[in-house]
C-alpha cells in the first residue's frame, strides 16, 4: 500500500548551467557558471573572492558550455523523463538566457522562445514544471560591474527577471522557488551570491546583507506570482542537513543547535516566516557585527512579512555532524559541509555521508518549526557508473540509495509530515557542480561524455530507469 498522498509529484531535477550547453547560443550572456573551470580548482575558485572574473570566462570551453547539450535535445530528454511516469520536472531558467548582462530593461526573446519549448514539451506529457528561477547562475555582468548580490540594484535586477518568467509562464507553471540552496552560501557564497572582493571581500557581514536582498528579491517574486494567481506556490529552496552533535556532551548540543540556527534554520525561518528569528542578533553577534550594520528598510521588512513563501523545497543529500570539544579528530573529508565523520554512516566515494533516516529527521524538524508543505527537490547519489559495452549500466548502488531514503520519506508521512513531491537530483546525467565534471553521475539515465568533453552524446537508461519508473507507477509501494 501506497503512503504517499494521490498526486505526490514524482519527477527529477536539473539545473540549466550543469545540463543546458549552448552558453553562447540564442543571445545568452556569460553566467557565472560559464566562468569557472571543471577540476579540483573549481570549488577552491568558487570560493575565492578575488578571483578574476574579467579575464577567464572565454577560456573555459569545457564542461559547462557545452553541458550535455540539453539545449539541442530537451526533446530527447522529456520524452525518456515521460517515459519514466515523471509527474513533474524541476528545472531552471537561465537567468543570463532571459537578461543576458542581468541590467537591460527588455528581456531577450531567443531565450523566452527556448523555455517555451520545454514547458510546452513538459505539458505534451503532463508532466508539471517546477522553476527555479535562480539556480547558482547569474548573469557574469552583476558580478563584475555591481560586486553580487551585496549590492542592493540586484533585487531590482532579480524582480525584472521574476516577473518576466512569472508573467510569461504562470498559467501553465503551478510551482516556483525563488533561489537554489540559498544557505549554501555560508559555505560557497561565489556560487550562489556573485560576492567578489570589497568591505574585506567575502566577510560574513556580506554574506548576510547579500541574503537580505535576496529575502526581499524573493519575497518580491512571491507577491508578483501571487497577483497574477493567488494559488501559485511559490516556494524557497534550502540545502538541509541533519545535523548531530558527536556526543551527549552538552557542550556540543549547544554547538549542534547553534549550528542548526545558522545553516539548516536561518534562511528557512525568515523566508517561512516572514520576519528576521529572535537569535539573529546574537547569531551576527558572532561574526563581530549586528542586525543594525545591515542596510534594511521598514518597507523591506513589512513587503518581507507579508509575502512569506508558500512551502518549502530542499536538497537533502547527507547529514552532519558536530564536535567542537575535540573528542574525534576524523574529519568528513570532502563533505561540503564540514564537520566530523559519524562512526555510524558510510559516505559516497566523495564523502558525503549517506544517511536515510536523517532524511526522516529534516521533514520532521522542518514541519514541526513550519507547519507548511516540503517539498524534496534534491536528493541522490553521486557515484561513478560503469557503462558495458551493450550499453547496460547495473546502478544497484543508486537504487539503494533512493529506496532507502524514500521508505524515509514514506515514514515521515505516517509521521504525520505534509509531503509534495520528489524530484532526485540529475535524473539524467549532467555536470556536477562541485567539481565541474561527468565523473560524478547521479542519473536514471546514462549520458556518453567524459571529463575531457568526449563522448557520443547518446542517452542510454540504467538499471535504476526501469527501477523508478515502477516506483512512480505504484506511487512509491512498490521499491
Ligand atoms: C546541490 C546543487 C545542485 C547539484 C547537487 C549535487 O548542491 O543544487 O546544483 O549539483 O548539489 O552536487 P554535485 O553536483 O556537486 O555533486
Amino acid at each position: 500500500m501506497s503512503k504517499f498522498p494521490k498526486g505526490f509529484l514524482w519527477g527529477g531535477a536539473t539545473a540549466a548551467n550543469q545540463l543546458e550547453g549552448g552558453y553562447r547560443e540564442g543571445g545568452k550572456g556569460l553566467s557565472i557558471a560559464d566562468a569557472l573551470p571543471g577540476g579540483p580548482e573549481r570549488f577552491k575558485i568558487a570560493n575565492q573572492p578575488d578571483f578574476d572574473w574579467q579575464l577567464k570566462p572565454d577560456q573555459y570551453t569545457y564542461p559547462n558550455h557545452a553541458g550535455i547539450d540539453h539545449y539541442h535535445r530537451f526533446r530527447e530528454d522529456i520524452a525518456l523523463f515521460a517515459e519514466m511516469g515523471f509527474k513533474c520536472y524541476r528545472f531552471s531558467i537561465a537567468w543570463s538566457r532571459i537578461f543576458p548582462q542581468g541590467d537591460e530593461t527588455e528581456p531577450n526573446a531567443a531565450g523566452l522562445e527556448f523555455y517555451d519549448q520545454i514547458v510546452a514539451e513538459c505539458l505534451k506529457y503532463n508532466i508539471q514544471p517546477v522553476i527555479t528561477i535562480s539556480h547558482y547562475e547569474m548573469p557574469l555582468n552583476l558580478v563584475t560591474t555591481y560586486g553580487g548580490w551585496k549590492n542592493k540594484q540586484l533585487i531590482g535586477f532579480y524582480e525584472r527577471f521574476a516577473r518576466t518568467v512569472l508573467t510569461r509562464y504562470y498559467k501553465q507553471v503551478k510551482y516556483w522557488m525563488t533561489f537554489n540552496e540559498i544557505n549554501s552560501a555560508l559555505h560557497f557564497p561565489v556560487m550562489g551570491q556573485g560576492l567578489v572582493a570589497s568591505n574585506g571581500a567575502n566577510d560574513m557581514q556580506n554574506i548576510y546583507q547579500a541574503w537580505h536582498n535576496q529575502f526581499i528579491a524573493g519575497a518580491k517574486a512571491v507577491q508578483i506570482g501571487h497577483q497574477l494567481d493567488p494559488t501559485l506556490k511559490v516556494g524557497c529552496m534550502l540545502l538541509y542537513a541533519t545535523t548531530y552533535s558527536y556526543n551527549a556532551n552538552p557542550v556540543n548540543q549547544l554547538a549542534t543547535l547553534k549550528q542548526n540556527q545558522a545553516f539548516n534554520q536561518f534562511c528557512g525561518d525568515v523566508q517561512v516566516r516572514g520576519a528576521y528569528p529572535s537569535y539573529t542578533e546574537s547569531l551576527l553577534q558572532q561574526y563581530g557585527f549586528s542586525f543594525n550594520d545591515l542596510d534594511t528598510t521598514a518597507d523591506e521588512l513589512a513587503l518581507l512579512k507579508a509575502n512569506p513563501v508558500d512551502y518549502i523545497g530542499f536538497s537533502y543529500y547527507m547529514s552532519a555532524t558536530v564536535d567542537v570539544t575535540g573528542e574525534t579528530q576524523d574529519k568528513a573529508s570532502g563533505n561540503l559541509i564540514g564537520g566530523v565523520k559519524n562512526p555510524y554512516l558510510k559516505a559516497s566515494d566523495w564523502g558525503w555521508q549517506i544517511d536515510p533516516t536523517g532524511l526522516r529527521i529534516a521533514l520532521n524538524e522542518m514541519y514541526q518549526r513550519y507547519q507548511k508543505p516540503l517539498f524534496v527537490v534534491e536528493n541522490g547519489l553521486g557515484a561513478k557508473d560503469e557503462i558495458s559495452a551493450d550499453h547496460q549500466v547495473n546502478d544497484n548502488y543508486r537504487i539503494d540509495y533512493l529506496r532507502k531514503h524514500i521508505e524515509a520519506m514514506a515514514g515521515a508521512v505516517d509521521d504525520g509530515v505534509d509531503l509534495m513531491g520528489y524530484t532526485p537530483w540529475g535524473c539524467i546525467d549532467l555536470v556536477s557542480a562541485s567539481t565541474g565534471q561527468m565523473s560524478k553521475r547521479y542519473g536514471f539515465i546514462y549520458v556518453d561524455l567524459d571529463d575531457n568533453g568526449q563522448g557520443t552524446l547518446n542517452r542510454y537508461p540504467k538499471k535504476s530507469f526501469s527501477w523508478y519508473q515502477q516506483v512512480i507507477q505504484s506511487n512509491g509501494a512498490k521499491l
